[in-house]
């Protein structure tokens, strides 16, 4: 009998880190380097969200990928020195990534050394972070009664209020924005 617990906690275990790691994992974006003998990074500005990861891969030769615009490196990644076809250069771009290397509006200019400032050849990674306390409507630093009173006005809406994005404002968001009353974190 102790060994079927034993089981069954290790299965759960086993199960909700697996659970854990599929929601903290984030997309992999395919970006082509130097396609078809272009100067291009392709594609060339991408929206991504936070713990999304960019997987540069060389098509072209004599390329590299460096962040910031020509002639500004920032330092917040680098490939490396021109290289062929077939490289490949990966950034995460999670919120240890933003914490180390904080920009404007998370926005990663970045560019070929060679062919940047020459030929044009720029990117740009926009990251997209989720709000850290969505249910404060009134942007008041507080969940209180005016925001109880916004989501109403929203109800049956698919609006900012709808917090579990099931398309329309209703009582599963109602107890999301009790269950997270008082002040924001
Ligand atoms: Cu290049």
């Amino acid at each position: 009998m102790k060994s079927v617990k034993v089981g069954i906690y290790a299965a759960v275990t086993c199960c909700t880190i697996y659970m854990a790691h599929m929601v903290l994992a984030g997309t992999i974006h395919d970006v082509a380097v130097g396609p078809g003998g272009s100067f291009t990074f392709s594609p060339g500005d991408i929206v991504i969200d936070l713990g999304d990861t960019i997987r540069w891969t060389w098509e072209g030769d004599g390329h590299n990928v460096d962040s910031g615009i020509p002639g500004a490196p920032t330092g917040a990644f680098l490939s490396g020195p021109p290289a062929d076809a077939g490289t490949v250069f990966e950034v995460v771009f999670d919120q240890n990534f933003l914490d180390e290397n904080p920009i404007v509006d998370d926005l990663y200019d970045y560019h070929c050394h060679p062919h940047g400032k020459l030929f044009g050849m720029v990117g740009s990674v926009q990251v997209l972070v989720p709000a850290s306390c969505p249910w404060d409507l009134d942007s008041s630093g507080n969940v209180n009664t005016y925001d109880l009173l916004a989501l109403f006005a929203l109800w049956g809406t698919a609006g900012p209020a709808d917090f579990d994005e099931s398309g329309s404002v209703n009582t599963s968001d109602l107890l999301i924005l009790f269950a997270n009353w008082g002040p924001c974190p």
